[in-house]
C-alpha cells in the first residue's frame, strides 16, 4: 500500500516567453508561449502516503516546512489539489533537482510539474500515464493543474517543442507538442552567471510587466513572431530561429528593466558574454544563439553538430563547472516502486 510514486520532469527553456498574466484570473497568461523541453536538467520527485498530520517536504538534503518563504508554494499546491479532488491523505514528498534552484533555470517549472504528477500518482495509486488517464487525469488536465502551481510548468508535461496557447479564458488553455524531440536535435548549453537565489522571483516580476511602456507594444508583435519561430522550427532553420530567440529574450528583459520597479537580472559579466557570443558568431567562429530566462544565466542554443566547437570556445573563457550541457528531451518519466 505504501508505495513510492516518482515523476522525473525536465525543465524547459522558452523560445517565446510567457511574461505577464491577465489580471484577476487564475494563471491566465498575457500571451501564447513556446518552449523546448530539456532532457537532463530535471526535478525528480517521489511521493508516498504518510500517517503524519501534515505533508512533509524534503528537497535535496533539507527539510522544508509550510512556512518557508521559498517553498511555501509547494504546500499551497498540495492543498489546492487535495481540496479540488477531495484527497484527505497526507503525503511525504522527496525531491531532488539536477541544477541550482532559483537561478533562472526554471526550477519552478520542473518542480511544480513533478510535484503535480507524483502527488496525483500517490493519491490515485497510479503507476503510469494510462493509470492516471483511467482515473480521469489525462495529460491536458495534468498540464492545467501544473500551470496552477507555476505557469511554465504546464509546458514541461510534454516533450519536444511545446506551445501553450492562452485561450479565450482561464479555463481554456491549450497545450501541444508541435514537434517531437526527434524533429531537431537542438542543444542548450547553460552558462551560469550566478547560482544564488534571485532577488525578485518570477511571480512578483510577472505582475510588474503591465507597468512597462514596452509591454503593450510587445504583445501586439508576438503573434507574428510566434508564426516566424514555428516556421523556423519546422524548417530547422538555425539562423532564422536564433535571431528571433535573441530579440525575444532581450525584449523580455527590456520589459523587466522598464517596469515601475525595474529589475536587472543580468550582471556586467553576462552582458559582456552576450556581446562576445555575437562577435564570435559574426566572425564565423561559432554558430550559436542565446536566450535568457528571468534570471542571470544565459542559455546558448545550437545544433548538435556545433556542440564540440562551442564547448571549446566556452571552455576557453569559463570554468567547466559554470557550464551545463543539455538538449531537447522527450518529456516526463513516471516510475513506481512497491514496498
Ligand atoms: C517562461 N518564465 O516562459 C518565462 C520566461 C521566465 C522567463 O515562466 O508565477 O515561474 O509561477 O506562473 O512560471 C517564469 O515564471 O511564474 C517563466 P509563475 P513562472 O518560461
Amino acid at each position: 500500500m505504501n508505495a513510492i510514486h516518482t515523476a522525473t520532469v525536465p525543465s524547459n527553456i522558452a523560445f517565446i516567453k510567457y511574461w505577464g498574466k491577465r489580471p484577476h484570473a487564475r494563471q491566465w497568461p498575457a500571451n501564447d508561449s513556446l518552449s523546448m523541453t530539456l532532457n537532463q536538467l530535471a526535478t525528480k520527485t517521489s511521493a508516498r502516503i504518510s500517517n503524519s498530520d501534515d505533508h512533509s517536504l524534503r528537497l535535496g538534503d533539507r527539510v522544508y516546512s509550510r512556512t518557508d518563504k521559498n517553498l511555501g508554494k509547494t504546500f499551497v499546491h498540495l492543498d489546492r489539489l487535495a481540496l479540488r479532488f477531495g484527497f484527505t491523505e497526507k503525503l511525504q514528498i522527496t525531491s531532488v533537482n539536477s541544477f541550482p534552484m532559483g537561478a533562472g533555470i526554471a526550477s519552478s517549472a520542473s518542480g511544480l510539474a513533478a510535484l503535480t504528477l507524483a502527488s496525483l500518482m500517490a493519491w490515485t495509486d497510479s503507476r503510469n500515464w494510462d493509470d492516471l488517464e483511467n482515473k480521469g487525469f489525462d495529460r491536458n488536465l495534468l498540464a492545467d493543474l501544473s500551470r496552477l502551481g507555476s505557469g511554465s510548468a504546464c509546458r514541461s508535461l510534454f516533450g519536444g517543442f511545446v506551445q501553450w496557447e492562452a485561450g479565450p479564458n482561464e479555463d481554456s488553455q491549450r497545450y501541444a507538442s508541435l514537434f517531437s524531440d526527434e524533429h531537431w536535435a537542438l542543444r542548450d548549453t547553460v552558462v551560469l552567471f550566478s547560482s544564488e537565489q534571485k532577488s525578485v522571483g518570477s511571480t512578483e516580476a510577472h505582475e510588474l510587466a503591465w507597468s512597462s511602456p514596452l509591454f503593450i507594444p510587445r504583445l501586439s508583435g508576438l503573434p507574428e513572431r510566434m508564426n516566424l519561430v514555428k516556421q523556423a522550427l519546422a524548417d530547422r532553420d538555425m539562423q532564422g530561429l536564433g535571431l528571433w530567440l535573441e530579440a525575444e529574450a532581450l525584449e523580455m528583459h527590456a520589459v523587466i528593466m522598464t517596469a515601475s520597479q525595474p529589475v536587472h537580472y543580468l550582471n556586467q559579466e553576462a552582458l559582456q558574454f552576450l556581446a562576445d557570443l555575437r562577435t564570435a558568431r559574426q566572425e564565423g567562429e561559432i554558430h550559436a544563439y542565446f536566450t535568457i530566462d528571468a534570471g542571470p544565466n544565459i542559455h546558448v542554443i545550437h545544433e548538435a553538430g556545433e556542440h564540440e566547437r562551442l564547448k571549446l570556445w566556452l571552455q576557453r573563457r569559463l570554468a567547466a563547472d559554470r557550464l551545463l550541457h543539455d538538449s531537447v528531451g522527450a518529456g516526463p518519466r513516471l516510475d513506481f516502486q512497491s514496498e
